[in-house]
């Protein structure tokens, strides 16, 4: 079959939403757009059990500590699955997880600003776990199988992650006046970050037109952010807190909230590479890799040796 009829049977399959799998024929450029998504989204998960984790030999409570080392292993679990579904598309991990020690793949933004409070943590689960999940619902039903299946399970954790983090919250804000401060100041920080999670506006999105054709999202980056300003306001208003946004405001007509303009030149900083804790988050996984040699050196000599012994 000529490259022309195998686009369009390839184009015909998606418009059915019918799904792709790894043996399926797809165009190159599918296969490197989703690559960069699915590898980037694996590294995001990685890189972001980092902020957390410097919370866990804090955080106030046994409970909290079981909860939040839980939450902080789910992560790593997600990261591993995003790792095997990008690996089903024909590049190794080393060579994934070489684009993210050496800076040439990205991970998400929210990633690389500090936890600097216990409530912190509170609104990195609800907020950061909220955007991720109202990103990740619609992944669900994107267009690679592998990717569309990780998804699944991986939706299923973030929403118990994004319940825990409101529950911290809750706590924070019906607690004494200086624990609401801290709570109010940890959304002051994090409201805007969460935002830029979903990535540039529509019309700055060099990568939107093909995701969209390719049905790998369902929705545009301002959609979801417009949904998660949504349904995240009257949360802040249950937990007695305010939006640092004095532009925010009900619209009736369009049934949902104005917001003020996310401040870009933050966003582009952060991504390439100058945000308040890029180099610290770089340095500390590469450290970890660096310290894990020997696990992974015992692991292929565990494989090698049981191999022999199937082998004979
Ligand atoms: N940060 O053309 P677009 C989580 C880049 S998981 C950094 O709009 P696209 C769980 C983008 O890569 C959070 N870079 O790109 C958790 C592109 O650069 P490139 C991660 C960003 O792909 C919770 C350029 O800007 N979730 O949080 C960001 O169509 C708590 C132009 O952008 C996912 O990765 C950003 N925020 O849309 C873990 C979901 N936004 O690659 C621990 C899957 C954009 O051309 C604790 N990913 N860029 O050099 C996606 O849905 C999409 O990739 C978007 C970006 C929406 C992130």
């Amino acid at each position: 079959m000529d490259q022309i009829k195998l686009e369009e049977n390839f184009q015909a399959k998606l418009d059915r939403n019918e799904m792709i799998e790894p043996k399926d024929w797809m165009p190159e450029n599918y296969r490197k757009h989703l690559i960069r998504q699915i590898s980037q989204h694996a590294h995001s998960e990685i890189i972001g059990m980092l902020p957390e984790g410097n919370w866990i030999t804090r955080a106030p409570s046994m409970r909290r500590k079981i909860v939040l080392l839980a939450k902080v292993q789910d992560e790593a679990g997600h990261g591993l699955y995003l790792y095997s579904a990008a690996e089903s598309m024909g590049i190794s991990r080393d060579e994934l997880l070489d684009q993210l020690h050496t800076g040439k793949a990205k991970y998400s933004s929210i990633f690389n600003y500090p936890t600097l409070t216990w409530s912190d943590i509170g609104a990195v689960g609800w907020l950061v776990d909220g955007a991720a999940i109202m990103n990740q619902v619609m992944l669900q039903r994107t267009s690679y199988g592998p990717y569309a299946r990780a998804m699944v399970r991986i939706c299923k954790e973030e929403s118990f992650h994004q319940r825990q983090g409101f529950e911290i919250m809750q706590v924070l804000a019906k607690g004494t006046p200086e624990q609401k401060a801290m709570a109010q100041d940890s959304l002051n920080r994090w409201w805007w970050p969460s935002l830029m999670m979903f990535g540039p506006a529509d019309d700055n999105s060099p990568n939107s037109a093909n995701a969209l054709k390719w049905k790998i999202k369902r929705e545009s980056n301002d959609q979801l952010r417009q949904r998660f300003v949504n349904q995240t306001v009257p949360q802040v208003e249950y937990l007695g807190l305010t939006v640092p946004d004095k532009d925010l405001k009900w619209n009736e007509e369009k049934k949902g909230y104005d917001f003020g303009e996310v401040n870009w030149e933050e966003f582009y900083n952060v991504i390439k590479g100058n945000g308040p804790c890029n180099k610290e988050r770089l340095s500390a996984k590469v450290q970890s890799h660096k310290d894990g040699a020997w696990v992974r050196e015992a692991a292929n000599a565990y494989a090698a040796k049981k191999n022999k012994v199937a082998a004979a």
